[in-house]
């Protein structure tokens, strides 16, 4: 299976891009089913264990301390909170938790010391455990390996020219680098972007073609939809029409066959239609639960009945599969 590739050009994938849509989503549905099962999809819980109060100016974030949003600033939980909300996550069905901070980069401080005993205990409820912390030293990322983290989420947002466009207080390059030290420590890589801040479609496949270079590939590749929030630079931004969210995840999925590619934040505004779509066009994993870190996300309940509409099921952890696998 050679089809993994490290050096796709704009060219090939404007042309992928722009093929007739059900010729786009057809081709990449076959991609999936290359390498997955295409009726599993992965559900992880998102919680925010430190929100709000962050020193830097991403554009789109409500957790940017320098704009004035709805969003209250709460201390790093504690970690006995945290392994309650774990086991709750657990018992409605999610074999995966990944933790947020608003940070713009880890300290090495009490509070990252907690947030390795959250991973030490989650891990021991047998979930699968991701964090996104904002950026890793080297020694740090270690740190978290050795504590269980099995993927560290860090999105590279958009394309290398439009970055400085929506964030001025750390370069594309910081970001590449603690992924570098993700992977040197054993982590799996989530990384991803946003699209819908006023990037140009080249930039949305520039952004792929970064990720792409990434060898081996990202583990998994989030595409969020903003979500313009009110004090925001972004806020008054237009919708991105579900097309270009379609065409987004199946040119992923056909440059990164063997990611695991989420339909991310902005699942809200999609019908139940359209995320099938989207999970035929290669999409297999979602973030479930009524919050993402401080907005809105349909309802887990109402997102199972969608699987079961579609024929999907959520996919077992590692840790899980692990186990059933053992001899008795
Ligand atoms: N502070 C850490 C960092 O920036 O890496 C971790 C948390 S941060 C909120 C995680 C990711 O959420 C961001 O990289 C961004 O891609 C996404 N995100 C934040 N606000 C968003 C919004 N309004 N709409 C869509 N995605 C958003
Ligand atoms: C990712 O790519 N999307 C998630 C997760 N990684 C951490 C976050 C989406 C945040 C949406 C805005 C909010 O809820 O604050
Ligand atoms: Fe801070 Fe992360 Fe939000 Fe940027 S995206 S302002 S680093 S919390």
């Amino acid at each position: 299976m050679s089809d993994l590739r490290h050096d796709w050009t704009l060219e090939e994938m404007l042309d992928i891009y722009n093929k007739p849509l059900l010729d786009l989503v057809y081709q990449a549905a076959t991609a999936h089913r290359q390498y997955h099962n295409s009726s599993e999809v992965q559900v992880s819980s998102l919680l925010s264990i430190k929100t709000g109060g962050c020193k830097e100016d991403c554009a789109y974030c409500p957790q940017a301390a320098r704009y004035n949003t709805d969003v209250d600033v709460h201390k790093t939980l504690d970690v006995d909170d945290v392994l309650q909300k774990a086991k709750q996550a657990k018992l409605g069905g999610s074999s995966r938790m990944c933790l947020g901070a608003a940070w713009r980069e880890v300290r090495d401080n009490r509070d990252f010391d907690k947030v390795l005993d959250m991973v030490r205990g989650i891990n021991e409820l047998d979930m699968e455990v991701c964090c996104t912390l904002g950026m890793l030293s080297e020694e740090q990322a270690q740190k978290l390996s050795d504590a269980g983290v099995y993927a560290y989420n860090h999105n590279i947002d958009t394309s290398e020219d439009y970055y400085g466009d929506i964030i001025s207080t750390r370069t594309y390059e910081d970001r590449l680098n603690t992924l570098k030290n993700v992977r040197k420590a054993n982590m799996t890589i989530c990384s991803g972007g946003i699209i819908g801040m006023g990037e140009s479609i080249e930039d949305r496949l520039k952004m792929l073609i970064t990720l792409s270079n990434i060898q081996p590939h990202p583990e998994s590749v989030p595409i969020n939809t903003l979500v313009p929030v009110k004090g925001t630079p972004l806020a008054d931004e237009a919708e991105v029409p579900f097309e270009d969210l379609l065409r987004m995840i199946a040119t992923a999925r056909i440059v990164m066959p063997k990611s695991m590619v989420r339909l991310s934040a902005g699942r809200l505004e999609r019908s139940r239609l359209e995320q099938g779509f989207c999970f035929m066009a290669g999409a297999n994993s979602i973030f479930a639960g009524d919050k993402l870190l401080t907005t809105p996300n349909p309802e887990f309940n109402e997102d199972m009945d969608m699987f079961s509409f579609f024929g999907l099921k959520p996919m077992e952890s590692a840790h899980v599969a692990e186990k059933n696998n053992q001899p008795v």
